[in-house]
């Protein structure tokens, strides 16, 4: 992945205001999910050691669940003259269409068997609105209506926020930017991440758009 090693902040020590955000780590982001993400299933081992680095300093770990209706307005099944990768725009909707992913209740929308979930504190569902799509975990796409995140983060007094999971360029860009905007330092974890790259060049103009905004990026082997 693209974002040399200069940019990586070393020795960091985990504490209790730091928080561990694993992005819609679910069976349909899978290669043979609905929705696959390549490489997507390989982070899932890793993922379970940070975990376990942010249980032993008492960092706190949130998930996070793309939750969708399944008539939701994001699936290119909605529409009677789309297919999914379709460009579409419209408030809150976009900026391309998807095939039906993460349904509510189906296999499709858990998390997969291997990710170690008990040692979160909390899960955040998001995209439920049929209407509107949430890419980010902390706010709707239309910009209107917060999830619990941000009231979550903070009553744990939270300061600092790592993200890994998926995808790349969408769940987890959104939320690293959110994550400045709402106030907290953001720390992305390049390795333990993978994109969907759609537009193509979406996942190398997504790092470095976070890299202007002032994500800052780092690896499992950066923290002790
Ligand atoms: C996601 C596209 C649609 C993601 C969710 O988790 O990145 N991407 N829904
Ligand atoms: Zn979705």
């Amino acid at each position: 992945m693209s974002v040399e090693k200069r940019y990586y902040q070393k020795n960091m020590c985990i504490n209790n205001t730091n928080a561990l955000i694993i992005v819609d780590m679910q069976n349909d982001f899978m290669p043979d999910g609905a929705l696959p993400v390549e490489e997507g299933d390989q982070i899932i081992d890793g993922i379970n050691r940070i975990s376990e680095i942010f249980k032993k300093y008492n960092g706190k770990i949130i998930l996070t669940q793309d939750w969708h209706p399944k008539n939701h307005k994001s699936f290119a099944s909605s529409y009677i003259d789309k297919k999914p990768g379709d460009e579409y725009h419209s408030d809150g909707i976009g900026p391309i269409l998807w095939p039906d992913h993460c349904v509510q209740g189906t296999k499709g929308a858990q998390f997969h068997d291997k990710l170690n979930i008990d040692l979160a504190h909390a899960t955040i569902r998001k995209g439920f609105n049929p209407e509107v799509d949430s890419y980010s975990a902390f706010i709707e796409n239309d910009k209107k209506s917060e999830t619990r995140l941000k009231g979550c983060l903070n009553s744990l007094k939270i300061k600092k926020i790592f993200i890994c999971g998926l995808a790349l360029d969408y769940c987890c860009y959104y939320t690293a930017l959110d994550g400045i905007a709402f106030g907290f330092e953001v720390y992305f974890l390049v390795n333990l991440t993978r994109g969907i790259d759609l537009p193509p060049g979406n996942i190398s103009k997504s790092l470095q758009h976070m890299k202007e905004k002032g994500v800052k990026f780092a690896t499992i082997d950066n923290l002790i």
